[in-house]
């Protein structure tokens, strides 16, 4: 679905006008992407009835293109339908309980979320209550000693009396994280046993755990649990590994239980809370446009940083140098390009703080201005010239020139594709290209 929803906004974007015509296009190729990706036709339907009744009625508010009112009403009725902002998790001493069918992920779940608050300083511990698999008991142990989490109460036959064994230590916790056994359907002995656990424990949240893979389904779960024991929310796993988590996500919106958080890998930090806003940026070809936004425009204000040198004209060490300060103040530079989409940002490069900056400066102070607008031509001889003339090491001219081949590679790759994209966001946003 993302990668196909990529194409949407530079149509609108690339048009030069927008008319009827354009709006019954863009409407019918979000419907495509949106069915083809699983989600509810009904929705579907609703939504793009919103969007055209929208598009030809409203006008635009003063300044603001009719690409931009078209652009701000798709994305507005996204954000609707998946339940605008993000989450937010309670951040008091609080108890969760886990539920779910086989396999949904649960246990990793219990594991991430343990994670999650403990980094936030929540002194946490988990239990597990799956008395039917004879391995869960162990597998959280695993997964607690990898997180350095407490794994509470000693194995038994029941649940409750798992519970009742950790009633003591329990109290210490800020926060109990407690995972329970799964069925391959909601059949009557689940709900009971969630029933019991329940009463016995008192949970503050109970979270539905759903995999992505179940797509539109998740309706049909979320609502049956959500009637029967009370659900706080949904946690939606494997959104990284399936098509299907947009399917997922807007059924949970329509069985009106809020997605809390997402799991995106296996990994016990591969946990995100649920934004929809964010979602939907991806969605619709600009992954997180809302953050990234605010952060390129707080570095064009604050530096000398022009997106166009960069983009347009030569790439050399002046531009470098530019760019490596902009992107200092724009916080770590990794995320920001993995906003962009763009994940394979050279290490080096992102890590380079406000000292490294200083010393580059010192040595660039002793290149000539042809060697700053051709690095290439800096060998061997010129280095040692440049490291003594700067009274720093050869190997520091050499990181310096290292760092700038990566940069300059990494151009090229957005360059390649994309730049358009980039482009048409710096433009969209009134920013500088
Ligand atoms: N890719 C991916 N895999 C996940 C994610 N969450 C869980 N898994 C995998 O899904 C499988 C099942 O996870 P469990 O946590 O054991 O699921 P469960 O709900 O506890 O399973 P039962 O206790 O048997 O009902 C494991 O292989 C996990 O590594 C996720 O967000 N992304
Ligand atoms: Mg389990």
């Amino acid at each position: 679905m993302l990668n196909k929803m990529k194409n949407v906004l530079a149509k609108i974007t690339g048009a030069s006008i927008v008319d009827e015509k354009l709006v019954m296009d863009i409407i019918k190729d979000i419907q495509r992407i949106l069915i083809q990706s699983d989600v509810n036709v009904a929705l579907v339907k609703q939504l793009s009835e919103e969007i055209k009744k929208k598009a030809i009625e409203e006008k635009p508010a003063p300044g603001i293109s009719l690409k931009e009112h078209l652009i701000r009403i798709i994305y507005d009725e996204l954000l609707e339908i998946l339940g605008g902002e993000a989450y937010k998790p309670r951040m008091d001493k609080h108890k969760i309980l886990l539920v779910g069918l086989y396999g949904s992920g649960k246990t990793t779940t219990a594991a991430k979320l343990a994670k999650f608050y403990s980094k936030r300083g929540f002194k946490t511990a988990m239990i597990s209550t799956d008395t039917w698999r004879p391995a869960a008991f162990e597998q959280l142990k695993q997964l607690g000693k990898q997180a350095k989490i407490p794994v509470l109460g000693d194995m038994a036959p029941d649940p409750i009396e798992i519970l009742k064994s950790a009633e003591k230590a329990l109290k210490e916790y800020d926060i109990v994280i407690v995972d329970s056994a799964g069925r391959d359907n909601l059949n009557k002995s689940l709900i009971e046993e969630i029933k019991r656990i329940k009463e016995w424990l008192k949970p503050e949240e109970t979270y539905l755990v759903i995999s992505a893979d179940i797509g539109q389904s998740a309706s049909k779960q979320a609502m049956e649990l959500n009637e029967a024991l009370g659900l706080t929310g949904v946690i939606v796993t494997k959104a990284d590994s399936s098509g299907k988590a947009g399917g997922a996500l807007s059924a949970c919106a329509v069985a009106k239980v809020p997605v809390t958080f997402i799991g995106t890998g296996e990994k016990l930090d591969d946990l995100e809370l649920f934004n929809a806003e964010r979602f939907i940026s991806s969605l619709l070809g600009f992954p997180d446009i809302g953050s990234l936004v605010k952060k390129v425009r707080e570095a064009v204000e604050e530096s000398e940083f022009s997106a166009e040198d960069i983009l347009k004209g030569d790439y050399n060490l002046k531009t470098f140098y530019k760019q490596l300060e902009a992107t200092r103040k724009m916080g770590p530079l990794k995320k920001v390009f993995e906003m962009m989409g763009l994940s394979q940002m050279p290490e080096e490069l992102v890590e380079t703080g406000e000292k490294k900056l200083e010393v580059y400066k010192i040595i660039m102070d002793s290149m000539t201005r042809e060697e700053l607008e051709h690095p290439e031509i800096i060998k061997a001889s010129r280095i040692k010239r440049i490291a003594k003339g700067s009274g720093r090491k050869e190997e520091e001219v050499r990181e310096l020139l290292r760092q700038f081949e990566n940069g300059r590679k990494m151009i090229k790759r957005f360059k390649k594709g994309k730049v358009r994209g980039l482009q048409n966001m710096m433009k969209h946003f009134k920013l500088p290209m």
